[in-house]
C-alpha cells in the first residue's frame, strides 16, 4: 500500500444495525418475547420510557432502507436475526414466518450485490430464555446453538459471513454485573458464569456451522485501549485490569484456551474452574474477528471501586454525544494489537462511528460536520492500520440509520441517515454523503483537508 489513502478493490464497505434497534413489530408474526421488550417496558429502565415498539420500523420498510443501502454505494451489510422470532420460546422452532423475514431479506440485499453479514446474538434473547436464568445457566448456549444451526441450514449458500456473538462484554458488564441491560443482575459470581457460558454458545455455534453451514464465521468483540494516568505501578496494574476484563476476557480464551490471569485477581473465589472439554469447543479457530471500536480510557486505581479497583477518569479532549473521547489512534492501536497477539485471521471493524446531537433536517440536509470528521480520522486510522500489516477486510459504519440506542432510548443518534422517529422519515446526513464518496473513491477523498468532503 501507498502513502496515499486507497483501499483495496475488494474490500467491503458497509453499514451495521441490529435487529432490536430498528425492527420495531418486536411480537408480529409469531414471536415470542424478547428479553429488550420486557426491559424495555419495564418503567424506569429506558430513557424517556422509549421502547423498541416501532423503533425505525424496518420490519415493514426494510425495502425502502435496502435502497438506501444502495444509494450510499454499501458492498455489505450487517444485521442481526432476532432470536424470540425464530425460536419464540427459546425451545421451539423455528417460525416459519420469522424464517420468511430474514430469508427475503438475505435474498434482496443478494440480488442488490450487497453482501448479508449476519449477527446471531446482538443482545436480545427470548424472554423465557432470560426466564431459565439466561446466559448465567449452563443450557443457554445449546438452546443458541440450536437457534445457530437452524439458521446456519436456512441460509446456506445464500449469506457467506457470520457472526455468532456481537460484544459478549456488554452482554456481561451490562446485564450481569451493573444491571443496567436485561436480566438487569449485579452479581460477579453470575457474571463469570454469563461469560463462560456466551463462549460456549459460541463455541458450540462454530461447531454446528463446521457440520453444516457455509461460509466463515467469527466473533465480533469491542476494544478499547486501557492507558494508565501515571506511571505508578498500581495505576499501570490497574489498566491492565481493566484490558483483561474488556478486551483479552473474550479473545484469549480462543487463541490460548485460558482466562487472562488478571480475572482470578478481580474475581477470587467467583472465578471458577471450567471442564476441559468446554476449552476444547471455545478454542476451535475462528474465520474472522470483528472489532467494534469507539473510544480509549485512562485509568487510574481506585480503592473505593471493587472489584476492579480502577476508574475511567472523564475524558479531557473531544467527546461524542455519548461522552465518549473521540481518539481515532486508538483504533489504529487495537487493530495493530489483535494482529500481534491474536494472528492468522482477517479482521473486519464491525462497528465504529459517533452519536453527535444533530440539528434537525433542513431542505433535505441534516448538517453534521463532526460526525464526518470523526468518519474522516477513523479511516485514515484504519489505513495506517492496514499499510503496518493489519489483515482488515472491511469496515462497517455505526449506524445506518439513527436508531434505538438500548437505555438511551432514541436521544443518541448514531445514524449515517437521519430518521424522523415521528413521521418515519429518511434523510441522508451530510455524514452519509461523505461516507457514500468515500466508498465511491475507495479512500481517495481522505486525503482531501477536511472541509472539502
Ligand atoms: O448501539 C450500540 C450497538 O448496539 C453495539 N455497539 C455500540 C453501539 C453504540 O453504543
Amino acid at each position: 500500500m501507498t502513502d496515499r489513502t486507497r483501499f483495496p478493490a475488494e474490500f467491503l464497505w458497509g453499514a451495521a444495525t441490529s435487529a432490536y434497534q430498528i425492527e420495531g413489530s418486536p411480537l408480529a408474526d409469531g414471536a415470542g418475547v424478547s428479553n429488550w421488550h420486557r426491559f424495555s417496558h419495564r418503567p424506569g429502565t429506558v430513557a424517556h420510557g422509549d421502547t423498541g415498539d416501532l423503533a425505525c420500523d424496518h420490519y415493514r420498510r426494510w425495502r425502502d432502507d435496502l435502497q438506501w443501502m444502495r444509494r450510499l454505494g454499501l458492498s455489505a451489510y450487517r444485521f442481526s436475526i432476532a432470536w424470540h422470532r425464530l425460536f419464540p420460546d427459546g425451545r421451539s422452532g423455528p417460525n416459519p414466518k420469522g424464517l420468511d423475514f430474514y430469508q427475503r431479506l438475505v435474498d434482496a440485499l443478494n440480488q442488490a450485490g450487497i453482501e448479508p453479514f449476519i449477527t446471531l446474538h446482538h443482545w436480545d434473547m427470548p424472554a423465557a430464555l432470560e426466564d431459565l436464568g439466561g446466559w448465567a445457566h449452563r443450557d443457554c448456549p445449546q438452546r443458541f446453538a440450536d437457534y445457530a444451526h437452524c439458521l446456519f441450514r436456512a441460509l446456506a449458500g445464500r449469506v457467506r459471513l457470520f457472526a455468532t456473538l456481537n460484544e459478549p462484554w456488554v452482554i456481561v458488564h451490562e446485564g450481569y454485573l451493573q444491571g443496567g441491560h436485561p436480566p438487569g443482575l449485579r452479581s460477579p459470581a453470575k457474571a463469570r458464569l454469563a461469560a463462560h457460558h456466551l463462549l460456549l454458545g459460541h463455541g458450540l455455534a462454530v461447531a454446528a456451522f463446521r457440520a453444516d453451514g457455509q461460509g466463515r464465521i467469527g466473533l465480533v468483540v469491542n476494544l478499547e485501549p486501557k492507558h494508565p494516568a501515571s506511571d505508578r505501578p498500581e495505576d499501570q496494574a490497574a489498566a491492565s485490569r481493566l484490558d483483561a476484563y474488556m478486551n483479552r476476557q473474550f479473545l484469549d480464551p480462543l487463541w490460548f484456551g485460558a482466562y487472562p490471569d488478571e480475572l482470578a485477581e478481580i474475581f477470587g473465589p467467583d472465578q471458577v474452574e471450567f471442564p476441559a472439554a468446554d476449552w476444547r469447543l471455545i478454542r476451535q479457530p475462528v474465520d474472522f474477528l470483528g472489532i467494534n471500536y469507539y473510544s480509549r480510557a485512562v485509568v487510574r486505581a481506585d480503592p473505593a471501586h471493587p472489584p476492579f479497583y480502577a476508574q475511567a477518569l472523564p475524558p479531557q479532549g473531544e467527546c461524542t454525544a455519548m461522552g465518549w473521547e473521540v481518539y481515532p489512534a486508538g483504533l489504529e492501536t487495537c487493530l495493530l494489537w489483535v494482529k500481534d497477539r491474536y494472528p492468522g485471521v482477517p479482521l473486519y471493524v464491525t462497528e465504529n462511528g459517533a452519536a453527535f446531537d444533530d440539528p434537525p433536517p433542513s431542505a433535505g440536509r441534516v448538517a453534521d460536520p463532526r460526525r464526518t470528521d470523526y468518519f474522516r480520522t477513523h479511516l485514515r486510522a484504519l489505513h495506517r492500520a492496514m499499510a503496518q500489516g493489519a489483515p482488515v477486510q472491511g469496515y462497517f459504519a455505526w449506524s445506518l440509520l439513527d436508531n434505538f440506542e438500548w437505555t438511551y432510548g432514541y436521544a443518541k443518534r448514531f445514524g449515517l441517515i437521519h430518521v424522523d422517529f415521528a413521521t418515519q422519515t429518511r434523510t441522508l446526513k451530510d455524514s452519509g454523503r461523505f461516507y457514500q464518496q468515500v466508498i465511491e473513491s475507495q479512500g481517495a477523498i481522505l486525503d482531501d483537508p477536511p472541509g472539502g468532503g
